[in-house]
């Protein structure tokens, strides 16, 4: 029997073939025979493109459907998808084609000349166009290709993507998550959540990674459900939809900014069912607001890029504020004592760690990390803080690693502090997350002189740190502040004490 997630996915498409499976607001619309047919087209052209299978694609595009229907491609061919952040420069695409080695570079159609120069230099062999307007040289081949009917017959373990999340060191590390992983993961999903056929999903997260990728679209095929696409979270184009949805699925900022318009009533919500939010902390504050506008109380979940989904609040029952929930069927979680490595007692805080169907096999060519992180008894240390209550509910409540996460989008503070310290007039920098009202967590580097530099036209000042890092890192890793001190806190071990320096700066994004 293969287990391709691709043949999980026809099985339903088939099914429900003339019903919508992608829409947007400017009347595109994609059926479910349209996506068996153009998944088939695009595989096709992938494989005259050279592409394999166990072969990388890294995928840097807008949002479309046609991206779906490319990843829908590159698991019919067993081909592992690679998505990558739009917001992603070229420094940083460098060092994923030159990791991932991918055997095919898709990008956006602007950006060709600097992807084949990109491609040239880390030995990509191919490069293919695709726009937002099912345009680019990638759906001209898909056109012109021999379709591929057939989906490769696949093991459990075989990969179908690599997903990078940002490193402790700064190094980005690319998890591999495999047909077995996605598969068990959207399954458990669809039923903990009741997704059926009659659901319409209103999309406006990005697709480049688990949430908006995996825990969206994986649940809606599973389902054989539908998709409104959004190209990204604008508070208007939710209000349009809303009357005609019924599930939507977002990172805390979408449920902050809309629970501050006035159009967020009962009414406007009535045809909805269904409000998940994950990938950041929800407060207490904005799910009792959302209830008290329009009756629905948020599902909040809890996942991560290398595990998928591991912890949700109930369908049914009470979806508690400030936590995430229980295990998922499958999922086994303990909550260890960093100190001495056994279980906590109920009550008490310690590292959550995960083990299931859903954990992934490990990073990609990082067998010393893999081995750090993914224990041998299959048990994943997730870095998160957790406690459970006394009624079995788990409460997120700080993390044991340097994380950022702003507007959910994760930023490693030593990436940013290794781009900042390449400035000669800078000694050394922290950067660390505040609180901030739309974001969750505001990027803020804290930056000490060089000794020497004397107050006067040479200074360096905020603006030229945020400059230097203009185009080096992706916008939504650039501080949104940056202060200077004379030296930075630390203890006795020399650790710089971020503690005390987010303490210090607390108050730098006030509420409005
Ligand atoms: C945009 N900006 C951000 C930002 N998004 N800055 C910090 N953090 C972010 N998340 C920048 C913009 O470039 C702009 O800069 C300025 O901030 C204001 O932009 P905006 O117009 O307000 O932003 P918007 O486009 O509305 O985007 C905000 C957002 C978006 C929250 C809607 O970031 C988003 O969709 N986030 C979702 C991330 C996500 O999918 N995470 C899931 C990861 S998976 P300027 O200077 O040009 O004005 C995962 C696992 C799991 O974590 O459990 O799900
Ligand atoms: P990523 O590496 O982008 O997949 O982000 C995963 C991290 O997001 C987790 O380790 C958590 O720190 C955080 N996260 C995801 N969902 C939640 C949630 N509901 N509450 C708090 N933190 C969350």
């Amino acid at each position: 029997m293969s287990h391709n997630l691709f043949d999980t996915f026809a099985a339903q498409m088939r099914k429900r073939a003339d019903a919508d499976f992608i829409t947007t607001r400017n009347g595109r619309r994609y059926s479910y025979t349209d996506a068996l047919t153009q998944s088939a087209q695009l595989a096709g052209a992938l494989t005259e493109l050279g592409v394999k299978q166990g072969d990388r694609v890294a995928v840097q595009v807008d949002k479309s459907p046609e991206a779906i229907l490319l990843y829908l491609a590159c698991l019919r061919i067993g081909s592992v998808y690679l998505p990558l952040n739009t917001g992603y420069t070229g420094d940083e695409i460098r060092y994923f084609l030159n990791d991932a080695e991918p055997a095919l570079f898709v990008c956006r159609p602007k950006m060709e000349e600097q992807a084949r120069a990109l491609a040239a230099d880390t030995g990509c062999p191919a490069v293919a166009t695709l726009g937002h307007a099912a345009d680019g040289s990638l759906m001209d081949a898909a056109q012109q290709a021999a379709p591929r009917e057939d989906s490769v017959a696949l093991e459990k373990d075989d990969l179908a993507a690599i997903l990078y999340t940002s490193g402790t060191t700064g190094r980005s590390k690319g998890a591999m998550l495999t047909h077995q992983n996605l598969a068990s993961n959207s399954k458990t999903l669809a039923s903990a959540w009741h997704f059926s056929a009659d659901d319409r999903l209103i999309h406006a997260l990005p697709i480049f990674h688990t949430h908006g990728l995996f825990v969206a679209c994986n649940v809606t095929l599973m389902a054989g459900a539908s998709m409104l696409f959004l190209p990204k979270f604008d508070v208007d184009e939710i209000f349009a939809e809303l009357p005609h949805g019924s599930v939507l699925m977002g990172v805390p900022t979408f449920y902050t900014r809309l629970v501050q318009d006035e159009r967020l009533t009962p009414e406007m919500t009535a045809n909805m069912r269904l409000f998940v939010s994950g990938s950041a902390p929800l407060t207490s504050e904005t799910h009792a607001a959302f209830e008290a506008k329009t009756g629905h109380a948020i599902l909040e979940r809890y996942g991560m890029t290398e595990t998928n989904m591991n912890l949700s609040n109930p369908y049914e029952g009470a979806r508690r504020a400030g936590t995430v929930g229980k295990p998922l069927p499958g999922v086994e979680m303990r909550i260890i004592d960093r100190e001495n490595g056994r279980e906590v007692p109920q009550g008490e805080i310690g590292i959550l760690q995960v083990r299931g169907p859903n954990v992934f096999t490990g990073y990609w060519r990082m067998p010393e990390k893999t081995r750090e992180e993914l224990l041998e008894d299959g048990f994943f240390i997730t870095g998160d803080l957790a406690m459970v209550d006394d009624q079995g509910y788990v409460h997120i409540v700080g993390r044991d690693k340097d994380l950022v996460i702003s507007g959910g989008y994760n930023v490693y503070p030593k990436e940013v502090e290794q781009v900042i310290d390449e400035l000669d007039q800078v000694a050394e920098s922290a950067v660390i997350g505040l609180p901030h009202p739309d974001f969750g967590e505001g990027v803020t580097a804290v930056v000490v002189r060089q000794q020497g530099a004397t107050p006067g036209e040479d200074q360096l000042e905020e603006a030229a740190v945020i400059e230097h890092l203009d185009g080096r890192l992706a916008k939504y890793k650039q501080p949104k502040r940056v202060f200077f001190v004379d030296e930075l806190p630390r203890n006795t071990m020399g650790k710089v004490q971020k503690n005390e320096l987010r303490k210090r700066f607390h108050d730098t994004y006030p509420s409005t």
